[in-house]
């Protein structure tokens, strides 16, 4: 009988994660495969035009990053790009994660998007860069870079050439955020995936761009998100540390999450801000009793029929055990009744 219930438990947990939705990007796997055989049969703009889509259609994924690598390479150059820039300028470098094995640290992401962020069904390319001074020396040792400014620059073909639309200004020396040593890589890369990003979180139809940059000291770090309205691009998101995008309540659009999610390390005041249709609001702001990303999905549920894993399985077993004891109670009774039959 208990093995019986154990099983029944079992098997309902293993249903509730079986209906948890796939993350499935096979299409784009099979795309970029398609288009990775066009380059190699040198047909680059058949190449091109898949690279582009995979970018425009699965932002965010693994996909996305190496079509935008291949991408790049074969739009325009490095040295062309940075024609487009102020002198001296280089294209930043960013983290994949901060803290792991050598060989993962040194993973940059992307620096460049391609990506209609105006609405003109043209593509714009967007440019993480920083301005000089790159490097200074003190008593013959080059330093950190600290001088230097870090930007965000939109390019927009003209019909002959690339000219600047809009430029962020310099704020900040890196792309980066203050993160917890602890965190695994997996969870490193939901925080660095907004160091400089380009996509639609807002379910809007149209793409934002995301960065946060950073700087020593006194300063601290800014993550911005920014949206066309038809004649600039507007600030939709200001977070004065780093931030997870995520889609908390599974209705289309994305939160913007600060839980900091130092592993571990119980933060008193995780912010959730929320899409209200012209920016993004800060809506509750909790006191944190447990592991940050489960808090944070249960509080800013309040209100609405939360459907726990945890409580079902708790709930399961309190039956469970209400079952056997109350077996082991008709068994006893039955016993002693046969007991006091005999006497
Ligand atoms: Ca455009
Ligand atoms: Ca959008
Ligand atoms: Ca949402």
């Amino acid at each position: 009988m208990v093995k019986k219930i154990l099983f029944t438990s079992l098997a309902l947990s293993g249903l509730l994660f079986s209906t948890m939705p796939p993350a499935c990007f096979a299409d784009a796997a099979a795309q970029l495969k398609q288009a990775e055989t066009y380059k190699q049969n040198e047909q680059y703009e058949q190449a091109e035009a898949i690279y582009r889509d995979i970018v425009a259609d699965y932002p965010g994924t693994d996909e996305a990053f190496k079509a935008q690598k291949s991408s790049a390479i074969s739009q325009l150059s490095e040295t062309d790009l940075l024609t487009y820039l102020p002198e001296g300028a280089k294209l930043a470098d960013i983290p994949f994660i901060q803290f792991g094995p050598t060989e993962e640290t040194k993973k940059t992401r992307p620096n460049v998007f391609y990506a209609d962020v105006d609405d003109d069904a043209e593509k714009e390319i967007i440019v993480a860069y920083y301005t000089p001074p790159h490097d200074y020396i003190i008593d013959g040792k080059p330093q950190e870079a600290f001088f230097r400014r870090a930007h965000v620059r939109v390019l927009d073909w003209d019909g002959t050439k690339y000219v600047e639309q809009w430029d962020s200004g310099g704020w900040g020396s890196m792309f980066l955020a203050g993160m917890g040593a602890r965190l695994k890589g997996k969870q490193q890369q939901v925080y660095t995936d907004n160091y400089f990003n380009v996509g639609d979180i807002n379910n809007d139809g149209k793409p934002e761009i995301l960065f946060t940059r950073s700087s020593f000291g006194a300063e601290g770090s800014e993550f911005q998100a920014l949206s066309w309205n038809g004649i600039t691009y507007e600030q939709i998101a200001f977070v004065e540390a780093k931030i997870r995008v995520d889609d908390i309540d599974n209705d289309g659009i994305k939160e913007i999450i600060c839980d900091d999610g130092y592993s571990g390390i119980k933060l008193p005041t995780p912010k959730v801000f929320r899409w209200n249709g012209n920016t993004y609001e800060m809506v509750r702001e909790h006191v944190l009793v447990g592991k940050p990303y489960e808090m944070v999905r249960e509080h800013v549920l309040v209100g609405k029929p939360v459907v726990s894993v945890r409580l079902i399985l708790f709930l399961a077993i309190l039956a469970a055990a209400s079952l056997i004891g109350l077996i082991l109670l008709a068994k006893k009774k039955a016993s002693s009744r046969g007991k006091s039959r005999a006497t």
